[in-house]
């Protein structure tokens, strides 16, 4: 089905004016659809869902609408640029197949907004925080338990790990040879990796409501003020850790790279922007969170860089079906990235914590 047949299903009106491709995600195909009706103009967000990653849709989306309708409720009216509005068919749902068995959504794009795929603004990094941190905050007393797995054990590092070794040792594609050096770093820092997840089975980290994906890019700045409005990309949204949505913001938002970046000797976690990320974050639900939870947060960063290396490499193992590429090998690259990133922050791990202690 074309963009307009798609739209017209979720009831939008008007005449379409422009269509762009919004070239951001690894996961999602994702549209900026404009459209004219009368005086007014309408922009939305038109998005395929991969039905590869998300294998059942509607119950994502009833996760996301439930979320988004308790943060809606929360914040009151007059806040519609801080949360997403998702649009409903004429039979009521927030999703549906065409005829081709493409699986479809659509939401109101929030005017004058802007994302960052990275970031050396310090105050933009203090708002990403504070919009996780918020997130948390709003969040806070929802059940969490009553929410659907999106993505079965997404956050389960030590599964994680045995997948991937078992991957190394089954090599189905004669790939590991190229990854040694990244193989051994597995192997001799698995206890660091599997540190959260062994701690959420001893039931030491309370389950809450989290994000799972606190890329910078999944957080619309207002243009001009550059002040967080909303948490986007809810796919992922499920039952987890506070601490696995802190950790792989900061992975992402504090490196002074890019995280596919080829030239490792770029890599490193900045000082500056890993203290600006968790001062807002921790200015948001620092209160909400425990005595344990904030001993762990630099460890969250190491498991979480560990874990995404570790899935970068395994999609590169068996044949990068999962994450989008941009050219052979990319999987490869990122993995590399990922653990130049995670053995910085190993060799930096006093440091780190000693200003996570001082900005509590
Ligand atoms: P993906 O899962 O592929 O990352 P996202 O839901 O994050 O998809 O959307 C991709 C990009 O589209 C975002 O980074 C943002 O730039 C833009 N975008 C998404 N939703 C909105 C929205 N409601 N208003 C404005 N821009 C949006
Ligand atoms: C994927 O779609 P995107 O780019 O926001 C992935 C995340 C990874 C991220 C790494 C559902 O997120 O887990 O951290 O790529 N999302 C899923 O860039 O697997
Ligand atoms: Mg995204």
């Amino acid at each position: 089905m074309n963009i307009e047949g798609i739209c017209r299903t979720f009831c939008i009106r008007g005449e379409i004016v422009a269509c762009d491709v919004i070239k951001s995600g690894n996961i999602n195909d994702t549209f900026k659809v404009t459209f004219r009706d009368g005086e007014e103009k309408n922009c939305y967000i038109v998005q395929q869902i991969n039905t590869y990653v998300f294998r059942e849709p509607q119950k994502m989306m009833e996760n996301i609408s439930r979320v988004t309708d308790h943060i809606a409720l929360k914040l009151g009216n007059g806040c519609e640029r801080m949360v997403l509005k998702f649009l409903k068919t004429e039979k009521g749902d927030s999703c549906f197949f065409d005829d081709e068995g493409k699986c479809w959504r659509a939401y109101r794009f929030i005017d004058n907004s802007v994302t960052f795929n990275s970031c050396e603004d310090l105050e933009i990094l203090y708002q990403a925080g504070l919009a996780f941190g918020r997130f948390q905050m709003e969040l806070r007393d929802f059940d969490a338990s009553g929410l659907y797995e999106t993505i079965p054990d997404f956050h389960d590092t030590e599964k994680r790990m045995n997948t991937l070794l078992s991957h190394v040792d089954e090599d189905p594609l004669d790939r590991a040879r190229d990854a040694g050096d990244e193989i051994s770093f597995f192997r001799e820092n698995l206890d660091r990796a599997v540190k959260l997840t062994r701690m959420q089975k001893q039931g030491l980290l309370p389950l809450r409501v989290t994000h799972n994906d606190t890329k910078c890019n999944n957080v619309l700045f207002d243009t001009e003020t550059k002040a967080a409005l909303a948490v986007i990309d809810l796919d992922t949204v499920m039952p987890g850790l506070a601490l696995h949505d802190y950790g792989d913001a900061v992975r992402f938002s504090a490196n002074t790279a890019e995280e596919d970046e080829p030239d490792t000797s770029k890599i490193a976690l900045d000082n500056g922007k890993f203290r600006a990320f968790t001062e807002g974050f921790l200015s948001a639900c620092g209160n909400v969170l425990t005595e344990r939870e904030k001993e762990n947060l630099v460890d969250s960063v190491i498991v979480i860089t560990m874990e995404l290396a570790g899935r970068f490499l395994d999609d590169y193992l068996t044949g990068d079906k999962y994450f989008k590429t941009d050219y052979p090998g990319h999987n490869l690259v990122r993995t590399r990235a990922q653990v130049t990133l995670a053995r910085d922050i190993i060799a930096r791990y006093d440091e780190l914590n000693l200003i996570v202690k001082e900005i509590l």
